[in-house]
Parts: C-alpha cells; sequence; structure tokens
C-alpha cells in the first residue's frame, strides 16, 4: 500500500484526478488556490483559472454537458459569484459529473466574511459532501462525482481552512479512472431553462432529491460511532475531528452529507442518546435541521453554554463548552509577537496611495495587496467591500454628492478589475459617472499567491495567452480619459492624479509596475545619511518595511530588506537618502 501526507486541497485534487476529471477551473481564492494548482500539474487534464468563480462554473457546465467530467473551485465568497449558475444547474442537471470544490475561512484568516457554504445545500438544492480529514477529501471528491453522475446534478464538496491547509496520510493507491468523454445527446428540455422545461425539469429537480434523500440514510459517507450513550454528538467535517480529541467517549453522528440529511437516521441516533448536542463551526445550520425535524439538540451554539457562534472551534472550546476536561493541545500558538500585515519593500501600490493621499482621495478600494493601504501610515482606502466593488461605491459616493472637498477615486487590482471590476467601469461610463479609477495592475494576482491572470499574458499551465490591453479596454467602454504611469515615479503619479480629479468627465489611471516579488534581480538598497537627515518622517509615511526610525527620530534603512526601488530618494527633501555600495549577497553558500 503505498501512502502520502497530502493537504486536504492537494487530496481533493487528488480525488477529482482518480475520477477522472479532465477540465478544471476556477478562480483562486484562499484556503481553496491550492486545490486547483496541483489539480493543474496532474497528467492528462486541462485547467485554466477564470476571471471569475460564475466564468468558472459555466465554462465547468459547457464540459459537463458537452461530457467530460469537471472540477471547479472557489473560496466561499466566490461561491455568491457562481450561485446564478449554480441554481439552474441545479434543474438543468450535468451531463457527464460536475462537483464544485468550495472552502470557507471561519474565523476569517484571509477573507472578508465568514460563510457557511453548506447553506447552499438547500438553498440551491445540490448535495454538499464534507470531508474530516485529507483521506476523506480525496474519497468524497471521487464519490462527488459518482453522486453528480448518479443523481444528475452538480455537487458541491465543502472544506474549510483547517482541512485544506493542514496535511494527513492518502492512500494513493488508486488509479485514473476512463476519462473518455460521454456522447453529447442534444436535449432542450433538459439544457433550455425557459419556463415551460424549467417548470418540468423543477419537478425533476424534486425527485431528483427524494432520490438522493433515500440514498443518504444509508451512504458510507455517513457514520455513526456508538460509545457512551449518555452523550450523542451531531457534527461534520474537521469539527469531527475536533470532538474526537475533546470527547473521546462520546457518541457521535459523523455526518459526511451535510446536504440532504438522513432524516430517519438521526433521529434513530437521538433516541439511542441522553443528551443530543450539536458542534459546528459557522452557523447553526445542523443545529436548526434538526429542530426543524423535532430532535431538539442541547442549544449549545449560543450562551449560556457556550460555543462562540463565529469564528473557528477548538477541542479546548468544545470540551469546556460541555464540561469536559479541555485536552493537552494548545488551542493557539501564543507568546508570538503580532506580526501586522504590510506591503512588501518595492510594491507598487505605494506610489498610487502617496499621490491620493497628495490630493486627500475619497478612495473607494477593492480586494488585494493593495487594501493593505487602508492600514496606517498610508491610512489612503475608505472602503472594502467584495471583489469590485471600488469601482460602483465610488459612482455611488458621487451620486451621494461627495466629491466637493475631497475627489472621490476607485482603487483596484489588475484581477479583480478583470473579476468583476470591468462591469462597474462599463456602469460609469453609461451613465455619466465622473469618478476616477485607478487600476493597479502589478502583471499578476498577487494577493492569492502569484496566479497568473487575463492581464498577465500567461496561463494556469503556463501558457503564454493574449494579455488584455487595459488601456483598449477602458476606451472601449466609453471611456475617454485613460492614462498609465509608473508608480514608481511619484511626481508623475501625483501629477497624473491631480489632472484626473480636476476633470470634469470619468477617467482610468493605470498604475503599471510589476509585483516587487515578480522581480528576481535585487537591486542595490539605499541608505540614510544621518548628517542630512532632519527626522521629519516622510520616508516614515511610505509605510516600507525596510524603513524605521532611530532613537533620535531619523530615519535607519534596513539593507537586507531594500529592494532598491527608490521611492523614497523621491520622497527626502534633504537628499538624506543614497545608494550604498553593492547589492548585499542574500544568495547565501
Ligand atoms: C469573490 C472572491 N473571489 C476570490 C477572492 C480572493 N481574492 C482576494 S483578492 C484577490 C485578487 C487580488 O489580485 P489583484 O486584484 O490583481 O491585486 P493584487 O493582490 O495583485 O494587488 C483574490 C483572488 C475574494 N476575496 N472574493
Amino acid at each position: 500500500m503505498s501512502s502520502t501526507l497530502l493537504s486536504g486541497n492537494e487530496a481533493v485534487a487528488r480525488g477529482a484526478w482518480e475520477a477522472g476529471a479532465s477540465v478544471g477551473i476556477g478562480y483562486p481564492g484562499t484556503p481553496s488556490t491550492q486545490a486547483l494548482e496541483v489539480f493543474a500539474r496532474m497528467e492528462g487534464v486541462y485547467a485554466e483559472w477564470a476571471p471569475n468563480e460564475k466564468v468558472a462554473l459555466e465554462v465547468a457546465a459547457g464540459a459537463s454537458m458537452g461530457g467530460a467530467r469537471a472540477f471547479v473551485t472557489m473560496k466561499h465568497v466566490g461561491m455568491n459569484v457562481a450561485a446564478d449558475p449554480l441554481f439552474t444547474l441545479a434543474y438543468t442537471g450535468v451531463g457527464a459529473g460536475l462537483v464544485v470544490f468550495v472552502a470557507d475561512d471561519p474565523g476569517m484568516h484571509s477573507s472578508q466574511n465568514e460563510q457557511d457554504s453548506r447553506n447552499w445545500g438547500p438553498f440551491a438544492r445540490v448535495p454538499v459532501l464534507e470531508p474530516a480529514d485529507s483521506s476523506e477529501a480525496r474519497e468524497f471528491t471521487r464519490a462527488a462525482f459518482e453522486m453528480s453522475e448518479h443523481f444528475d446534478i452538480p455537487v458541491i464538496v465543502r472544506s474549510t481552512t483547517r482541512l485544506s491547509h493542514s496535511k494527513g496520510v492518502v492512500e494513493v493507491t488508486r488509479d485514473r479512472i476512463s476519462t473518455e468523454p460521454r456522447e453529447y445527446l442534444k436535449d432542450i428540455g433538459k439544457w433550455v431553462m425557459m419556463p415551460a422545461m424549467a417548470r418540468a425539469r423543477r419537478r425533476s429537480l424534486d425527485e431528483r432529491l427524494r432520490q438522493m434523500s433515500e440514498f443518504v440514510e444509508d451512504s458510507q459517507l455517513n457514520r455513526i460511532e456508538m460509545r457512551d450513550s449518555t452523550l450523542g454528538i451531531v457534527t461534520s467535517g474537521v469539527c469531527y475531528q475536533y470532538v474526537r480529541e475533546a470527547l473521546p467517549d462520546a457518541s457521535v453522528f459523523k455526518l459526511g452529507i451535510s446536504f440532504p440529511l438522513p432524516e430517519e437516521a438521526l433521529a434513530a441516533f437521538a433516541a439511542q442518546v441522553d443528551r443530543l448536542v450539536v458542534v459546528e463551526e459557522a452557523d447553526a445550520y445542523l443545529a436548526s435541521h434538526l429542530r426543524s425535524l423535532g430532535l431538539d439538540p442541547e442549544p449549545v451554539g449560543l450562551q449560556p453554554v457556550g460555543l462562540p457562534a463565529a469564528g473557528e472551534l477548538s477541542p479546548g472550546i468544545i470540551a469546556r463548552a460541555l464540561g469536559a476536561e479541555a485536552p493537552a493541545t494548545r488551542d493557539s500558538v501564543s507568546g508570538l509577537p503580532p506580526r501586522p500585515p504590510l506591503m512588501c519593500p518595492g510594491c507598487p501600490h505605494r506610489g498610487a496611495y502617496n499621490a491620493l493621499r497628495k490630493v486627500k482621495a475619497i478612495v473607494t478600494g477593492d480586494i488585494g495587496c493593495y487594501t493593505l493601504g487602508a492600514l496606517a501610515p498610508l491610512a489612503s482606502m475608505d472602503s472594502c467591500v467584495c471583489m469590485g466593488a471600488s469601482v460602483g461605491m465610488a459612482h455611488g459616493m458621487r451620486l451621494a454628492g461627495q466629491g466637493s472637498d475631497r475627489p472621490v477615486a476607485a482603487v483596484i487590482g489588475d484581477s479583480t478589475f478583470a473579476h468583476s471590476g470591468v462591469t462597474g467601469l462599463i456602469d460609469l461610463a453609461y451613465n455619466g459617472s465622473d469618478a476616477l479609477v485607478c487600476i493597479l495592475d502589478n502583471r499578476i494576482t498577487a494577493m492569492t499567491g502569484h496566479q497568473q491572470n487575463p492581464v498577465s499574458g500567461m496561463t494556469l499551465q503556463g501558457r503564454p495567452t493574449t494579455e488584455i490591453d487595459l488601456e483598449a479596454l477602458c476606451r472601449s467602454v466609453g471611456v475617454r480619459r485613460v492614462r498609465t504611469v509608473d508608480p514608481h515615479d511619484l511626481a508623475a503619479a501625483e501629477q497624473a492624479v491631480r489632472e484626473e480629479v480636476a476633470a470634469d468627465e470619468l477617467s482610468v489611471i493605470i498604475f503599471r509596475a510589476p509585483c516587487a516579488l515578480l522581480i528576481k534581480e535585487k537591486e542595490q538598497p539605499y541608505a540614510v545619511d544621518e548628517e542630512s537627515c532632519t527626522a521629519c518622517g516622510l520616508c516614515i509615511r511610505l509605510g516600507c518595511p525596510a524603513i524605521s526610525t532611530g532613537e533620535d527620530g531619523k530615519a535607519r534603512i534596513d539593507a537586507m530588506i531594500c529592494v532598491g526601488c527608490g521611492d523614497c530618494v523621491q520622497v527626502c527633501r534633504f537628499s538624506a537618502i543614497e545608494l550604498t555600495g553593492p547589492a548585499c549577497d542574500i544568495g547565501g553558500v
């Protein structure tokens, strides 16, 4: 038997590959990103980043309709974007298996909100599988493809950060099954969802759901572990691991399928235990379903018993909430100094914010590395809601009358612009907005770990491809004032911003310079001449991690960190920052 250590994401990718998925499409988003990156490197598959999750699911729907098993990946908020096709795909069903892998982020380690993707099950009427470890992540993904074809429905595999990013033992002995595409048979009653057909497919969906509800009653993906019958816990996903650690003697109903629920099996389990408790993260999803079945679990989701309603659980939290002794494992790493997120040294976004700060702009922001511009010392971003929101929100601020004292500008990254900013820009052009939209084009999707995107000229599988011509795109939707500037040229960046906020029509500034981490060669670092430095603090206000102040208030530059971008040289009014000797050798031996 051959076993290996795989993260939950890697195991999901392996499961999709073993299941014969030949097409993989997704949009990056922590904690899901690695699943498609790993899948893309597997033999015999085609994989691509889509500009957003809706397109990813639509491409997958086409592949499935055309007979190829298709695998889609996204983070929880991506499901909101993909929800439109998802709901109707439940009606149409699939051609070949269609599996959507979605990774939630309880505790918001790297997300703007917490969402519980199990809710998409009853909402969109699609099955949701919830693996609890890497081995199950592989097994359940395989099973999801089988279910998808058997019940003619897209299937969601739901993970959370802990599962996606922690490693477990996985057997990798199973081969990949045949990838021969299924035959495509024209069937407008199934695929053309106009009202008459949709009504029929809705009845079909109800029948398919009925069949699935029967199937889950005895599915091996759910498991009952009877131990001490004084306490029975219903749980799913990674919470199962916490429960086993916190309450090793408790009986457990471990749900591997969180929609549809095995109602009869749950009722039978409830009848066998004295206390019935649900342990789950994020929403009280299982608890409310159990309550609707009249099973009446103890209300541990709320005070006073004490499972928190938000954030991640841990064995300790669960043990304490249920009056057990907390296990010896530590709940969190304590004693480490806090490490606030910072823009990297040499980050091109800094120059754009420096210019926007000069004109005291109200900045509607977006999601990406540039969101860090909201924090001190740049402190130049006023909002961050969801991908693409910056553009529409700038227009809305103008409609509310903002902009007379302080100009209004939107800031959005290249990947985010392609994801959902361009539709906002179309709205602004169409409706005659006079806002300023700044596209921070660093040639990559940096925030999520340097994924290629439609602006970067390279595909997920490393094929050179068309790059969006952002200038031409903006002009083509009706923006007449489009200009491009190097954000490391601080004077030019400021001049561009001053001129465009003064214009009485919509304008776009494309701040174009590669992400500092794309630049492999380190430039010669800078140093501060203590004699000339007046401790004025202007360079500090750039928020570069290489610059700090000494006890005398004068600036210091850490040559190990400085990449020689030269932004600080341009803000220093006393010529106190100069080049040092040769670039330091960071290669080591
Ligand atoms: C709907 C949705 N999908 C995915 C994400 C994850 N995500 C956050 S920012 C980002 C892209 C950032 O790239 P870009 O706009 O190019 O900015 P950069 O980080 O390069 O500055 C992604 C994919 C998200 N927050 N929301």
